[in-house]
């Protein structure tokens, strides 16, 4: 088979001395941490579409990418040359998982018969590849935003015909997706949501939105598909309010439809900063809510109002999500996929396995680190003793519902003493940076 990055070969874990850029510093697979491989903790995915298919093209220009499948003009051996080169990639990163999007792997045809046959050609190719090179689908998704028939959405669109073909669609990218052994499927509202309201019925569109979630519910039992269905919360862009804004917003529309047994959430760094949160944020909440299903790691540049999709190199930001991800008892059937990208000026090959070598070990180290604050405990040691006027007295009485308003006030009435003590923000920001500074 055609080598397709043969200026960069397979990379190992040298670590944190090694000066070679084409090296792992942090990111030892086989290394255990906490009786687990990191490997299995991590569980890192190649996203298809910013890794094989984008080509640097932004608003004020075209695109710089140089590829080596670039002078492929046939678009089915063009999907086929990327196809191949997606392995080979995985295979030098040592990832054993990707993630794509139906379009990513196989070109739109005149309809969507054309369409649907291509994308089964790309599917029975991706098959092999994946037997051959030991290779797992940690989700499949559908791109309903980019072709014009989107334009007013897709499960929330104002045109009957367009919801149908998205439907079908939908059903198609399911299929694939279990096809191929699928760990999860992502619901990514691409164009759900308004630019104005004077054109827009939100009621009937959320109504809509639900109707097609539940009848991809409906099927995907009826063909056994198996794995987790995950929505991807965005609160702006493409639209300029998402319907999936944020994980509480995704928590408020499952519970209402009754689709909450169903669905998990997979949360992208980048958009949990667009609708003002952190990552953190946004895990701790869905693990409190037993919805975190899969993260897609990537950061935003915080002077910088959209979403830039950058490689995570963010230690601060890496080691509080794997503490999150710890206290979850792992990520899995989720995993860490990388939906990030090159920026438009690192436009050669080696700039892919540099930026995944980045993020790889910026997620292995902040593993390694989570894993020691949480085994010395002095967040958690914290954080207990806080809450602590909860575990005796009064305070016990609220938490085993022994009490109402009534004795409450009377225990008021009585007890002038408030007792607060310091949240101690500073000294806890400076444990982390401890741990992060530390850790060999
Ligand atoms: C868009 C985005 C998507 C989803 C999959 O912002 O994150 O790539 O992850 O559709
Ligand atoms: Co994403």
């Amino acid at each position: 088979m055609k080598e397709y990055f043969s200026n960069v070969s397979k990379i190992n874990y040298e670590g944190s001395d090694s000066k070679n850029p084409y090296s792992f510093k942090y990111y030892n697979p086989d290394e255990i941490v906490g009786g687990k491989r990191m490997k299995d903790h991590l569980r890192f995915s190649m996203s298809y579409w910013h890794t094989l298919t984008a080509n640097g093209t932004d608003q004020f220009g075209v695109g710089t990418m140089i590829r080596s499948w670039d002078n492929v003009n046939d678009k089915m051996e063009l999907a086929k040359a990327r196809m191949e080169a997606a392995f080979e990639f995985m295979d030098k990163l040592d990832i054993d998982y990707f993630c794509f999007h139906d379009r990513d792997i196989a070109p739109e045809g005149k309809d969507l018969v054309e369409t649907n046959k291509n994308l089964d050609e790309m599917v029975s190719i991706c098959k092999e590849l994946m037997k051959k090179n030991n290779k797992k689908l940690l989700w499949g998704t559908a791109n309903l935003f980019n072709n014009p028939r989107f334009v007013h959405g897709a499960g929330t669109t104002c045109n009957a015909n367009v919801y149908a073909y998205s439907a079908a669609q939908l059903k198609k990218a399911i299929e694939v997706t279990n096809e191929l052994g699928g760990e999860n499927y992502v619901f990514w509202g691409g164009r759900e949501g308004y630019e104005t309201l004077l054109n827009t019925d939100i009621g009937f569109e959320m109504d809509n939105f639900a109707r097609i979630l539940q009848m991809a519910v409906d099927y995907a039992k009826k063909i056994g598909f198996k794995g987790q269905f995950l929505i991807e919360p965005k609160p702006k862009e493409p639209t300029k309010h998402q319907y999936d804004f944020d994980v509480a917003t995704v928590l408020g529309f499952l519970r209402k439809y009754k689709l909450e047994n169903y669905f998990k959430v997979n949360i992208e760094a980048n958009h949990a900063t667009l609708a003002g949160h952190t990552f953190q944020h946004e895990i701790c909440l869905a693990r409190n809510n037993n919805v975190l299903g899969s993260l897609d790691a990537n950061q935003g540049d915080p002077h910088l109002g959209w979403d830039t999709d950058q490689f995570p190199t963010n230690i601060y930001d890496a080691t509080l999500a794997m503490y999150e991800i710890l206290k979850n008892g792992g990520i899995a059937p989720g995993g860490l996929n990388f939906d990030a990208k090159v920026r438009r000026a690192s436009f050669e090959p080696e700039d892919l396995f540099l930026s995944y070598i980045a993020g790889m070990d910026t997620f292995a180290k902040g593993l390694r680190i989570a894993y020691k604050l949480l085994q010395d405990g002095p967040i958690e040691n914290f954080i207990k003793e806080r809450y602590s006027s909860f575990s005796t007295g009064i305070g016990k009485d609220i938490v085993d519902g022994k009490v109402g308003f009534e004795e409450l006030e009377k225990y008021a009435l009585s007890n002038n003493v408030m007792n607060n003590k310091s949240g101690r923000q500073e000294y806890l920001e400076s444990i982390v940076n401890q741990y992060i500074f530390e850790d060999k």
